[in-house]
């Protein structure tokens, strides 16, 4: 491998399940956990969980990894954590995610997936911070994902890759999240290329086309999590209600502090659900 790439997965002629097989190979090796059983990626508002779904065995920056070394400007890098439950699972979480928006291409942005996979996980939890568009939802609610419609145009599939999605967010697994908490409402992930929140007039779009929640992450990660043979579970945490469906315009920081009330509620939530699975 070329080592002008700092990062294996900006080669183009690298193979990403190979780049994978070696991430897990740091995994197990600086963990000491062979094999993991889920994998969950942590989005805005559910960092607690990590606290409180188990013993954490290890906690590794994730520049450890292969193929999740981001070039020094970029700033803050997540982490990744090896945790085994009371019942005795164990769990990669992935505080780690890159989004499509960051335009580093859709290999980087399912690297996380892909490795889960390579670890063993058979589960994948992605979660997430996004936008309401039903008005019945309020900022703080979570929510399952039981669908998505990818607006990225994009996807992590190469080539004549045909991949069914049917049942894609398992109804086995929300099934089980409801018997967690039963008033648990679901809806469809719209994933929209970002940064920008959408203007009211895409928010109706995606409410006409069927989508129920907007986003800017999961849907091309739960693609790969169902090619790599997991099922897929997923949450949003409704921050904001979308632009134009709430009468005030949105703001990060109404994001980040409806995640972080939120945050003990649905990190106890996840940590439940996870024990379930
Ligand atoms: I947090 O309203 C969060 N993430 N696309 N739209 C989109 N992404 C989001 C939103 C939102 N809120």
């Amino acid at each position: 491998m070329p080592e002008t790439h700092s990062n294996p997965l900006d080669d183009p002629t690298a193979n990403p399940f190979e780049v994978a097989s070696q991430a897990a190979a740091d995994i197990a090796r600086l963990t000491g956990v062979e094999n993991h059983d889920i994998a969950l990626t942590l989005g805005s508002g559910w960092g607690k969980a990590a606290d409180i779904i188990g013993e954490t065995v290890a906690t590794i920056p994730a520049t450890e990894v292969t193929g999740f070394s981001k070039p020094a400007l970029e700033g803050h890098v997540g982490t990744l954590r090896s945790i085994r439950t009371p019942g005795g699972k164990n769990v990669l979480v992935i505080g780690a995610r890159t989004h499509y928006y960051e335009d580093h291409g859709v290999r980087r942005v399912v690297h996380s997936v892909r490795t889960a996979a390579a670890t063993g996980a058979k589960i994948m939890v992605l979660t997430n911070g996004a936008g309401g568009i039903r008005e019945t939802w309020t900022p703080g609610q979570p929510v399952l994902i039981s669908d998505h419609i990818n607006l990225t145009a994009d996807s992590p599939l190469e080539g004549a890759t045909f991949i069914d999605l049917t049942d894609l967010y398992a109804k086995r697994l929300r099934d089980i999240a409801r018997g967690i908490d039963p008033t648990l409402d679901e809806g469809v992930y719209t994933q929209f290329r970002g940064p920008h929140y959408e203007t009211p007039a895409e928010v109706q779009m995606a409410k006409h086309i069927g989508g129920h929640i907007v986003g800017m992450s999961t849907a091309l990660e739960a693609i790969a999590a169902r090619e790599a043979g997991m099922e897929v579970l997923g949450f949003s945490l409704i921050t904001n209600l979308a632009a134009g469906i709430q009468q005030t315009p949105l703001s990060h920081a109404e994001v980040i502090e409806a995640g972080r009330e939120a945050e003990p509620v649905i990190s106890a939530l996840l940590a439940r659900v996870v024990e379930a699975l």
